[in-house]
């Protein structure tokens, strides 16, 4: 039990039942997630949630050595808070890999330790499951060693649609090729109203959920992501919270999840002004504490910038993402102060033991590969 009740005291009486209730390690409902997310000072939320931490991860912060490999930025969507997919008709500013080529990039890392590549892109109408499954042999057969996680949901559900095959078919035969897990991207905000404003006509939150419980049920766990600060509400946010912490009830299959802050740069919603850095706080804090069945949180250090990640070590994050060497061109596209993400291991590791945590390298599934 959390020894706060001078803090307890000092609170008017709706909000102290609740933060009684997360004292106790019980869990809080939706409406209670409202009230407690809209009124609660920032402070009492980084205590609620840096004391969640410590339970569950004691001092730990993972990272983890890992590249991106973005097949292309052409997509058939046309999501309104997407600065890096090009339309085939805007051809000039796309890229769009060969399988030689993906391994190419891959081969330029033989000897170096990474643990991980990170395979997600914009949903190009030629490259469907067949084309990846023969990608991801191709890498498995270069680095056996090597997991891979990918395709967001968004993906997936293109490509299974187009081969005319069922989620779990789909899922299997790339888990028969060597694919690992599933990143957590596309989910945005579940809420209806908030999909059809920002990404209409991609993958339904439903299909987004299917897709991630057949995944966890022929073996592949995934990441969960939300979109946060843009024009949702609080009700929104907490609305997909409670939907994937209901679908880690049935099926445990999440690894972590992951706030993404909406980056204003060259898309269609760029008139909307980023969130400050208490509301990137706020919202952490909270997921730290809401989420209760998920084991990490993490902050993706190339969308939220290094300086904050410090911070949010105090906030309920206890895993920061990898490496990187500047595999990535989603944010950087949409304006992120960092233009060519990488960090070097000693630099993840003294970015992390400045802040008094204690770095722990970590393969995509959480085991450790090394402590420092
Ligand atoms: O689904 C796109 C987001 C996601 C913007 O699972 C934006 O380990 C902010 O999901 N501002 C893809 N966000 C990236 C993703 C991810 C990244 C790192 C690690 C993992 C993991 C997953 O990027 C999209 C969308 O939510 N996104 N545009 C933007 N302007
Ligand atoms: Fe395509 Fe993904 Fe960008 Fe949406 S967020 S337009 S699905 S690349």
């Amino acid at each position: 039990m959390l020894k706060s009740n001078l803090i307890v005291d000092q609170l008017s009486n709706g909000l102290n039942s609740i933060v009684q209730k997360v004292i106790n390690q019980e869990r809080i409902t939706e409406e209670e997630g409202v009230i407690l997310y809209t009124k609660a000072p920032l402070a009492l939320l980084g205590t609620l949630a840096n004391t969640i931490r410590e339970q569950k991860n004691g001092n730990k912060t993972y990272f983890n050595k890992n590249i991106h490999i973005e097949p292309t930025n052409i997509c058939v969507f046309d999501c309104k808070f997407c600065s890096y997919s090009r339309l085939l008709s805007k051809k000039s500013e796309a890229w769009e890999y060969t399988i030689d080529e993906m391994v190419e990039i891959l081969q330029k890392y033989e000897g170096k330790e990474i643990t991980e590549v990170h395979l997600v892109g914009g949903v190009h109408p030629k490259m469907g499951l067949h084309y990846f499954i023969d990608l991801i042999k191709k890498i498995k057969a270069l680095r056996p060693d090597i997991h891979i996680k990918a395709f967001t949901a968004v993906e997936l559900e293109y490509m299974c649609r187009k081969a005319k095959v069922s989620y779990k078919e789909g899922l299997t035969m790339l888990k028969e090729a060597g694919q690992g897990s599933l990143p957590g991207g596309g989910a945005e905000i579940f809420a209806k109203e908030i999909r059809d404003e920002i990404c209409k006509d991609k993958c339904t939150s439903e299909q987004w959920l299917e897709i991630h419980e057949t995944a966890h049920g022929v073996g592949m766990p995934s990441n969960a992501t939300i979109l946060y600060g843009h024009i949702e509400k609080a009700k929104h946010i907490i609305d997909h919270m409670s939907r994937l912490r209901n679908l880690q009830d049935k099926t445990n299959g999440f690894n972590t999840f992951i706030p993404l802050k909406y980056r204003n740069g060259n898309n269609q919603m760029s008139h909307i002004n980023e969130v400050n850095v208490v509301d990137d706080m706020r919202l952490y804090a909270f997921a730290r504490i809401f989420m209760d069945n998920f084991d990490h949180l993490k902050a993706y250090w190339p969308m939220i910038g290094k300086k904050t990640t410090q911070s949010l070590l105090a906030f309920g994050v206890d895993d920061i993402d990898g490496t990187i060497d500047d595999t990535t061109k989603i944010y950087s596209m949409a304006g992120v102060e960092d233009q060519n993400p990488t960090m070097t291991t000693e630099e993840i590791i003294a970015l992390i033991k400045q802040v008094g945590r204690t770095p722990i390298e970590r393969d995509t599934l959480y085991n450790t590969v090394n402590e420092y």
